[in-house]
């Protein structure tokens, strides 16, 4: 084994806590279900397309008896998208499952994401390679891939592993795209009659694969904290130099779940919502307007430092953007043959004047060029700009740099403005997981397991309660068909299981949405400080502020209300010592 450091060394000793119902032996855990389900919508094309899998019941795992559980079994796993913290303890979960089951029992890890299992890529994951990544942060221990199985050769492919390798079930850790493959892998092994079952695992930093059934996906808890406790440290760096505003672009493909949460743990004087700037129509110029309010009535105040903090996905959510973009990427891939031959940005430019829309052409020309080239970058494999390497947190200082020196003209604005950028992204996605998210993936990998021992397929792993301590969790497993809807992907009506974006109704948006205008003037920073991995459940233990929230158990205590509260203590201290000074 590699070195490792004292931190490392002690999370190996680290035993996840566990839902209740997961203490007991694997034989006497069994499942209990509901009724038969229904998709979020689009029900009868959803039937038609999952004949074998769709509507069945949710389950629940309660005290019984299941003696399946100690056959021998053989299970492949599947690391698929975006790196997350807690992906090797889902892993640990699910190994000690299988081994408590049967101790011959197998598990397989495919290598590099779902194009191992179609390349029959793998490996058998024993006891010592295990141990190596209990409790520890990244995907290195198989590796992941965005490789989306599709195509009738990748389904044959994948079919054929399965066979090969006798497996009866793959398990597949994943975000909403991965898990709508686990649904489709699922139902595509039932109707060629084969026993693989295929159970999904709900992962993604986003946090925007949950709904009233999956109460989070994991690696949202530990990514937020982690840049909680940057973004708080350069509050603080920036209310004790009180010279800079800084941008802070976060990650988050689409949903602006993660920006939400850490504004309700840092108390940023700006914090943008995609989803608000595309119900509110919001142009560009519209945003720069509302982020220079604030640097213009801090600066009256003698504030000439701030902190903004801009969610990924913001430019596609921007009206004019997502038309520029939609334009771009239909436009890049109909005529990649003429486009894929220019070579400078001049050429390029020239070449969308004449190809794109004026309306789209003129919002392209406005943008800085180095920001305007972003645009043209590679596309993903699904051909979608990628969002994360477009600078949108130096467009907007550039914007508001702009829009500052008109006002300076008008004499509407005296203060100064010196402004850094920031992008907080793939610093949070392997962190060592957050106690919540060590707990929480153990216990989805462990039920994993049990949902596989059951016999049940094209379900997703699901552990609930989660504002409770761990032992009062819940664990069970919720049909993939239940949370799909049919969305138009590529021209073509799809089955997909529904993302969640930020709900503008929804408790975490509202919290936040009534303390901002007070941030946003006035400093009001809080400091998360880093992830605590030893010590009292209150510092250790808690999870996001958008879960507690949501299930109606959280609020944000603001600094203007806590140092209301201190200063009325200290008054109360005080108090005594005037009365003394008095009577004398
Ligand atoms: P998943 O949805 O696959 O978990 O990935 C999410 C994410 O971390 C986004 O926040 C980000 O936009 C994207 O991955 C970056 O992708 P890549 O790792 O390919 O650069």
């Amino acid at each position: 084994m590699a070195k490792v450091s004292a931190l490392q060394t002690a999370r190996y000793a680290y035993t996840p806590k566990k839902p209740g119902v997961l203490n007991l032996k694997p034989e006497s855990i069994q499942l209990e279900f509901g009724k038969p389900t229904k998709a979020v919508s689009d029900q009868k094309e959803l039937s038609e397309l999952f004949k074998n899998t769709y509507g069945k019941p949710e389950a629940t795992f309660v005290k019984g008896k299941n003696p399946e559980v100690k056959n021998q079994i053989r299970v492949g796993v599947i690391l698929s998208g975006g790196q997350a913290p807690g992906g090797h303890n889902v892993i640990a979960g699910l190994f000690d499952g299988i081994k408590a089951g049967n101790p011959n029992s197998k598990l397989f890890g495919f290598l590099n994401g779902p194009s191992g299992l179609t390349d029959n890529e793998y490996i058998e994951i024993k006891d010592k390679y295990m141990d190596e990544f209990r409790n520890t942060g990244g995907f290195d221990m198989i590796g992941s891939g965005r490789t989306k199985i599709e195509t009738p050769e990748q389904y044959a492919a994948a079919m054929d592993t399965a066979k090969k390798l006798k497996l009866d079930a793959i398990v597949i850790i994943g975000g909403d795209d991965s898990n709508t493959n686990a649904a489709l892998l699922a139902e595509t092994f039932v109707a060629a009659g084969m026993k693989t079952r295929v159970i999904g695992v709900p992962k993604t930093i986003d946090g925007d694969l949950k709904n009233d059934q999956i109460e989070t996906s994991f690696g949202f808890d530990t990514a937020c904290k982690t840049y909680s406790e940057l973004i708080g440290n350069i509050e603080r760096d920036a209310n004790s130099a009180k010279k800079y505003w800084h941008f802070i672009k976060l990650m988050g493909r689409s949903a602006s779940h993660i920006a939400l949460e850490c504004a309700l743990q840092t108390q940023p004087n700006i914090c943008l919502i995609s989803e608000e700037v595309e119900a509110k129509k919001m142009t560009l110029k519209q945003i720069t307007d509302y982020i220079c309010e604030s640097i213009v009535a801090r600066a009256q105040n003698n504030e000439n430092f701030g902190v903004v903090l801009v969610p990924e996905g913001l430019v596609e959510f921007i009206p004019e953007m997502k038309s520029l973009i939609a334009e771009l990427n239909d436009t890049m891939a109909h005529k990649a043959d003429e486009f894929n031959k220019l070579v400078s940005f001049e050429d390029k430019k020239a070449w969308l004047k004449d190809n794109l829309k004026p309306a789209s052409y003129k919002t392209f020309d406005s943008l800085p060029d180095a920001i305007a080239a972003q645009f043209l970058a590679d596309r993903d494999p699904h051909g979608n700009v990628q969002v994360s390497r477009i600078e949108t947190e130096k467009l907007l200082v550039t914007m508001v740099e702009n829009q500052l020196a008109a006002l300076k003209k008008s004499k509407k604005y005296t203060g100064k403005f010196s402004a850094y950028t920031h992008f907080f992204g793939y610093e949070g996605r392997c962190a060592f997981p957050s106690n919540f998210d060590a707990d929480y993936c153990y216990a989805l990998g462990y039920t994993a397991f049990l949902l596989i021992a059951s016999g049940v397929t094209g379900y997703l792993s699901s552990v609930r309660n989660l504002t409770a301590p761990a032992k009062e969790w819940t664990a069970g497993g919720i049909p993939l068909t239940m949370m799909m809807n049919m969305e138009q992907r590529h021209g073509t009506k799809k089955p997909v299981i529904k993302k969640a974006l930020v709900e503008l109704e929804g408790k975490p948006f509202k919290e936040f949405a009534k303390n901002r205008d007070t941030w946003k003037v006035k400093t009001s920073y809080t400091y998360p400080g880093a992830i605590q991995y030893f010590g009292p459940a209150e510092v250790a233990d808690q999870t996001t502020k958008t879960i507690l929230l949501e299930r109606g158990k959280g609020k944000v205590t603001s600094a203007a209300k806590t140092s209301a509260k201190t200063e009325k203590a200290s008054a109360a201290k005080k108090e005594p010592a005037k009365k003394a000074k008095a009577k004398k």
